[in-house]
């Protein structure tokens, strides 16, 4: 272990000389702190114990023949429910400032009821954050992290209209439950994801996915002006949406155009309606999404619209930019383009192919390279089309296999906190930066095949006992000395 420790500061140091000398000098203001996030399904446990109702992820993880990589579920997970404690102490072990990890709706509400709040549920939370205070570790509140309950989902989840409202009912709530402790609370992690990605979940891509997204704007932005409205005075709270990208680089000059069609598809579907002058859909998709209907025969675009009074709602209803950034693409459209993706669908819309080039870094994720040089151009680019919000990192890591000794996440890190350091040097109001993950958990659709975590935790050991890896000593430095 010692020798290992050597070898790392030894790498690590090895990394600051010569040209990056001036790296090594550079240290991070003050106002900028340092935590790790993780999120309800992917380390609880406890599935069904204490009144809990089910979610997607308990029905997608217990469905045959398997849909999760070696039939994994996250019904134990890091049985966080159990180990709270310890969670605590990994953060005070390290030192981290905050904390960010997420409430299970179908713990608190389930039978979605606002009058049917599960005490049990409640006290688990209750427990993890008055932990956390005990130590000075600021919660930071994740209300709504994919795990949609089951009941609303086979109601058509975020596909139905009535889903803002439910949504909007289950935020009031948990305002109200925590809201006294909790200063800094994230509506919803990852939109796009959710409406695009989880295609098991959502399907009838270029129609369902649109009225997913303007049903989550509405949802985050109702539920922020219920804080500002009820809480805020009592309070003094922020609240914010957290939304993640890839940087998208044209695999050449010609590629321009496709690469910030793909960047405003992804990103911009999201970030356009609130954090824009304007508000409102990009109006790449209006258009593209329009013309494209019109040619398949519809009678009007596939993309819904939002009337101008939703479009002042949603428009500034943020009080930060919340990002979750890990990796980079290459885009291009040319011919090959035409009859690539099922039409009509999202991708068909967006008409680009991307890829990541095989010289790039490679992990054990099969979609994450180490492009830290995205990192850096994503910044700039959400500082210039947005007018510099405050903007938080809310995710940010590396996975690997099994084991202590990880270098690569170790570089990882330093890499990217590097790249974040040259964009805040252009003036990026960068303010909070979160690592992922605090310990492994259930990588959705990788089960525990991808491994996040600062520490890594055991899970065939009945406590799943966590033991630090050498990032944890690494990030633990960083957070002291407010350099990289
Ligand atoms: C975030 O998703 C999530 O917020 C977090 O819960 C998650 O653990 C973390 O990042 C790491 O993935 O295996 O080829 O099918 C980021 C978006 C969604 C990207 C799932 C990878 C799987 C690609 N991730 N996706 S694949």
């Amino acid at each position: 272990m010692v020798i290992k420790y050597w070898i790392v500061l030894y790498l690590v140091l090895s990394l600051t000389t010569g040209e990056q000398i001036k790296q090594f000098r550079r240290k991070f203001s003050d106002n900028i702190i340092f935590g790790a996030g993780t999120s309800a399904y992917q380390i609880e446990g406890a599935w069904n114990k204490d009144g809990k109702t089910e979610s997607v992820w308990d029905r997608l993880s217990h469905t045959k023949p398997c849909v999760i990589h070696n039939c994994h579920t996250g019904d134990i997970a890091a049985d966080s429910y159990n180990n709270y404690e310890r969670d605590v102490q990994m953060m005070k072990e390290m030192g981290l400032d905050f904390y960010r990890f997420s409430i299970s709706w179908s713990r608190i509400l389930p039978t979605n009821s606002p009058d049917d709040i599960n005490k049990a549920g409640v006290s688990y939370y209750n427990k993890l954050i008055n932990e956390m205070l005990k130590y000075n570790i600021t919660p930071m509140v994740t209300i709504h992290h994919f795990d949609v309950p089951l009941q609303l989902e086979a109601l058509g989840g975020w596909v139905n209209p009535k889903m803002v409202d439910w949504f909007v009912n289950y935020a009031r709530v948990v305002y109200e439950l925590f809201g006294d402790r909790v200063k800094t609370w994230f509506t919803i992690n990852e939109p796009r994801e959710y409406c695009t990605q989880m295609s098991e979940i959502v399907n009838k891509s270029g129609v369902n996915d649109y009225l997913c997204a303007r049903h989550m704007l509405l949802g985050h932005a109702k539920a922020y002006y219920v804080y500002q409205n009820e809480f805020k005075a009592k309070y003094g709270g922020k609240v914010g949406i957290v939304l993640n990208s890839l940087w998208y680089e044209p695999e050449s000059e010609k590629d321009a155009e496709a690469a910030e069609d793909k960047l405003q598809f992804e990103l911009g579907q999201y970030a356009h309606p609130i954090f824009s002058k304007t508000g409102d859909w990009p109006s790449v998709l209006k258009d593209r999404i329009a013309a494209k209907s019109a040619a398949q025969g519809f009678s009007e675009s596939r993309l819904p619209e939002f009337t101008p009074e939703e479009v002042e709602l949603i428009k500034g209803s943020s009080d930060f930019f919340g990002l979750n950034h890990y990796t980079s693409a290459l885009v291009y459209r040319n011919n090959s383009v035409k009859g690539f993706y099922p039409s009509p669908s999202y991708e068909d819309d967006i008409g680009v192919i991307t890829y990541q080039p095989e010289t790039w870094e490679k992990t054990i994720a099969t979609w994450l390279k180490v492009t830290p040089w995205g990192f850096y151009k994503l910044l700039n680019k959400i500082r210039e089309d947005y007018g510099n919000p405050p903007l938080y990192v809310t995710e940010n890591g590396c996975p690997t296999g099994p084991g202590l000794f990880d270098t690569q996440r170790v570089f990882f890190y330093k890499k990217y906190l590097n790249a974040m350091l040259d964009s805040i040097d252009e003036g990026s109001d960068v303010r909070v930066y979160t690592a992922w993950s605090l310990m492994d958990n259930f990588e959705w659709f990788m089960g525990y095949h991808d491994k996040f975590g600062l520490y890594e935790v055991d899970f065939n050991s009945p406590t799943r006992t966590r033991t630090p890896r050498a990032s944890v000593f690494y990030y633990k430095k960083v957070i002291k000395t407010r350099r990289v």
